[in-house]
């Protein structure tokens, strides 16, 4: 595009032009951004927020995020920095867009409802059902009804006892939480599931770092990341694979542009040429608002799928032969060394460099980076988690670190980055369908009651058991179960064979338009908001990326009169089920729905590392949840000291005429909520119907860019799955690769396809072939509208050729 068009569209926002509901019907594919964030980053973020809130809301609301006296960002999990070290505008652009929609003054109120039937609001894309604004009031779908309609709390509530008390085993019932429900909200949550008699609490966790929390737990003791931001700041090195930063944790940027002016170096790992891996213009600079930013990516590896495995193990190999081994770590504190000098002295490097897609010279600039730096930070995300061989890819980079003493010590050591703002927390209050003895323990103290010791359903299981009809009773607190699974066809299919859906929401999504005989919707407050109980303004907790815990302070105007706080729904509902609980308990729900520093002071009782929790939260900045490795380098593995692992290689190749497909994020969405149909840095915009392919793979498999194809997906047991009507672009990804965007594609991930030891969906590593549209012959798909089956029915993809940089 003529750079004085770019500009023009640079400025677009500054007009204040508002996102429109209607679903465009064209993309555009512009240049590839060459940096991150800037002028266009801050337009942005000011534009959307103007179109949701208003100026003057969009003003008072952004300028309490992520401030010490304020309320935590609800995007990603990215650590702030000490309250002394805080700008005036501590967010960033997916900050801003994440708070545009929570706080918009658009409403889905009873009035919506009742003009929509939910067989026609199924029938809108995801982005449409989203932009429809809050949720105002408790809505019911009674059975055989076609419409939502408006119902009190109370009459909600019996209508969960009812269903939950008429069930044959309280296995029956499952209790999904996904990633931005606060401490006080989850720590009653598992509080209610396991007082009702089951450890079904499936949550988002399962379907994102849950190879990261099994691996580390078996490698180091504890399924959490070492470092703080200090030590990215600090590190003479940072690795970063399997993530998209410039994206999905855009303050990350900050602090590598610290690392690098500090003279730390950047190795980005990644099948994609990702803007936010080689380039920051930071938008609080004069130079970053300018487009003079700072280089990122001192090395860059364009990985293949699922070639992590390989090139971890080459560059451990490496140090090994180099003789760059912290010896007396090692010996101190690990063990399994010995074996695995043994494992990788045989290492074959046609698989690596098979695996990989790598050069030998490639892997061995990185090996001499990691030998010459004392401190190097290790950090990664979906790319490696959602992974086949997640787990063990994780073991492979935990070696890595562990032969340089990368753990416990400043500037260094293993950075998983979480996703959604609270996931972290959830699983610390005890969100998880293993419960750990210990927690149990706890809980019969405080609570007088024997929680259940079965394993319950995580997400894959618990889809499962929909499909053998054992569950009855699907309670969400937040997320979008139906759209963030994969096998969308199934699982939109079982989800639907309940009795009673319960979703705690904000906004309207998929989930909520697949009800089963009956479904309530129960809308909740948003971390801006401020939640007033009888006992007065509450406050909620919150935990990082990187195991600090504060309080986040909502201060708008609620979205409507009748929204309540998290803690207080969950209360409430199990106060209604429970009565006073099992025999022989106290649970003092209805002090708990209106003050929650009761809740915190149950969280100090029963959960680790959180003993004053209440005062310790209301220091500004809060505190760090202890981390033995971290802390003091001791391992509570089953050995006493950290696992050096020995795994095979293994290797991730498609079959001639195949692709591998990996399902990522666009720039313009968080998870299944889509805020629009840009994807700016990758230079896409006005649709997201898009594969991402190699121009040579798109010559070798005889396809034409640009034009549409049904995706068909093949999995081991011969089955099929189609994604109709995707448009193929030429993008630099690596040989043999291709991208296209979730939630569109989870349609294509079959259910049993999961990693290794974590059950978590394999998201990112699915064998694809490209048929010619309409090609699959049913009848539902229409190659003359291009409509689509998929989660995102009636958005249109229509590409214009493009140009890519
Ligand atoms: N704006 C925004 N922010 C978000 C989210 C959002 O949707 N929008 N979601 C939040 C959540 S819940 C999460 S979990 C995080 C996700 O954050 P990311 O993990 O960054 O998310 P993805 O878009 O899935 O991107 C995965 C990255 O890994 C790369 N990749 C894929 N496969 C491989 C591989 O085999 N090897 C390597 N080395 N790289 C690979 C992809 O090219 C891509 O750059 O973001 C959080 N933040
Ligand atoms: N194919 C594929 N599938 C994936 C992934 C992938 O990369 N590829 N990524 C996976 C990952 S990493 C994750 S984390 C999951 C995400 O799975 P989920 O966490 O289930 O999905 P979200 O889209 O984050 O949930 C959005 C919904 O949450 C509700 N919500 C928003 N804010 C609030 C709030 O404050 N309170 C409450 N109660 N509700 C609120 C809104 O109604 C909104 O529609 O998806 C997974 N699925
Ligand atoms: S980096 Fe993440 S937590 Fe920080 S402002 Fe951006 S979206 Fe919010
Ligand atoms: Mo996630």
């Amino acid at each position: 595009m003529p750079e004085n068009t770019r500009l023009t569209r640079m400025l677009e926002p500054w007009r204040g032009a508002p996102e429109s509901d209607v679903v465009p019907t064209d993309v555009d594919v512009h240049h590839r951004r060459k940096g991150a964030a800037g002028l266009e980053a801050v337009a942005v973020s000011m534009n959307r927020g103007i179109a949701q809130m208003g100026p003057a809301r969009t003003l008072n609301t952004l300028r309490r995020l992520n401030q010490a006296d304020g309320f935590d960002c609800m995007g990603c999990a990215w650590p702030d920095p000490d309250p002394e070290h805080r700008s005036f505008a501590e967010f960033c652009e997916n900050g801003a867009k994440a708070v545009a929609e929570e706080a918009t003054k658009r409403r889905a109120d009873p009035g919506f409802f009742a003009r929509h039937a939910v067989s026609e609001l199924a029938t809108w894309s995801d982005f449409q059902l989203g932009q429809q604004g809050r949720i105002t009031e408790p809505m019911l779908l009674r059975e055989g009804g076609t419409h939502y309609e408006p119902v009190t709390w109370g009459e909600a509530f019996g209508i969960v006892a009812e269903e939950m008390q008429a069930l044959a085993s309280p296995d029956e019932a499952v209790l999904y939480t996904s990633g931005r429900a606060s401490n006080e909200a989850a720590f009653v949550f598992q509080l209610f599931a396991r007082a009702f008699g089951t450890n079904n609490l499936p949550d988002c966790s399962n379907m994102c770092h849950e190879s990261t929390s099994v691996a580390l737990a078996e490698t180091i003791g504890i399924g959490k990341g070492s470092v703080s931001l200090e030590d990215v700041h600090e590190a003479e090195l940072v690795i970063i694979a399997g993530q998209n930063p410039g994206t999905n944790h855009p303050r990350m940027l900050s602090a590598l542009e610290k690392c690098v002016k500090g003279g730390g170096k950047i190795v980005a790992v990644n099948p994609l040429p990702e803007t936010g891996l080689m380039k920051f213009d930071n938008p609080q600079t004069l130079k970053g608002l300018t487009g003079v930013g700072t280089d990122l990516a001192d090395e860059f590896l364009p990985i293949r799928l699922g070639g992590d495995l390989a090139l971890f193990q080459a560059l451990g190999a490496l140090l090994v032969e180099r003789g760059a081994v912290d010896q007396d770590f090692v010996d101190r504190y690990t063990t399994g060394f010995e074996t695995y000098k043994r494992h990788v002295q045989d290492l074959d490097w046609d698989l690596v460099l098979r695996a990989t897609g790598l050069e030998r010279s490639q892997i061995e600039r990185v090996a001499d980076l990691l030998a010459g730096s004392s401190k190097t930070v290790f950090c990664w995300a979906m790319g490696v988690t959602q992974q086949k061989h997640a787990v063990s890819t994780i073991k492979e980079i935990t070696n890595v670190a562990l032969l340089q003493g990368n753990i416990g010590k400043p500037g260094a050591g293993l950075c998983p980055v979480r996703g959604h703002s609270n996931v972290q927390g959830d699983r610390t209050m005890g969100i998880w369908e293993k419960l750990p003895a210990h927690f149990a323990e706890q809980l019969r103290l405080e609570f007088g009651f024997t929680p259940p010791k079965e394993r319950g359903h995580d997400v894959v299981n618990s889809i499962r058991a929909l499909q053998e009809n054992r569950v009855k009773v699907l309670i969400g607190l937040g997320g979008n179960l139906a759209a963030a699974t994969p096998d969308s066809e199934l699982v939109h299919e079982v989800i639907r064979s309940v009795s009673l859906g319960v979703q705690v929401s904000t906004k309207l999504n998929r989930t909520h338009v697949l009800p089963g005989r009956r479904m309530l919707i129960l809308p909740c407050l948003g971390r801006t908001e401020k939640d007033i109980t009888a006992e007065g303004w509450q406050g909620l907790t919150v935990e990082d990326s990187m195991s600090q815990v504060h309080l986040s302070v909502g201060r708008n105007q609620p979205a409507g009169p009748m929204l309540r706080g998290e803690p207080w729904i969950v209360c409430r509902m199990a106060e209604a089920v429970l009565g006073d609980g099992p025999e022989g308990s106290s649970i003092d729900w209805a002090v708990m729905a209106e003050d929650y520093t009761r809740i915190r002071h149950h969280i100090g009782h029963v959960v680790p590392g959180c003993d004053a929790y209440d005062e310790k939260v209301q220091r500004p900045g809060g505190f760090t949840l202890p981390h033995p490795p971290r802390d003091s380098r001791v391992f509570e593995t089953a050995s006493g000291k950290a696992e050096i692992s020995s795994v095979p290689i293994e290797l991730l190749e498609a079959p001639e005429g195949h692709l591998v497909l990996q399902t990522l994020r666009s720039h313009d969405q968080f998870n299944t909520t889509i805020y629009g149909h840009d994807d700016r840095y990758r230079g896409l915009a006005g649709g997201r119907n898009v594969v991402m392919v190699h121009p040579d793979d798109i010559t070798a498999l005889g396809l034409r860019e640009n034009e549409l194809y049904d995706v068909v997906s093949e999995w081991v047991d011969g089955s099929e799955r189609v994604a109709h009507g995707f448009r193929v672009v030429s993008y630099p990804t690596a040989r043999g690769c291709a991208a296209a965007y979730y939630p569109e594609c989870n349609v294509l991930v079959p259910l049993d396809h999961v990693a290794d030891a974590s059950n978590c969906p394999v998201s990112k590593g699915v064998v694809v072939r490209f048929e010619p549209l309409g090609s699959c012959g049913r009848i539902d798909c229409d190659p003359e509208s291009r409509v689509r089956s998929g989660s995102d029915q009636g958005n249109r993809s229509d590409v214009e050729p493009h140009h890519l940089s």
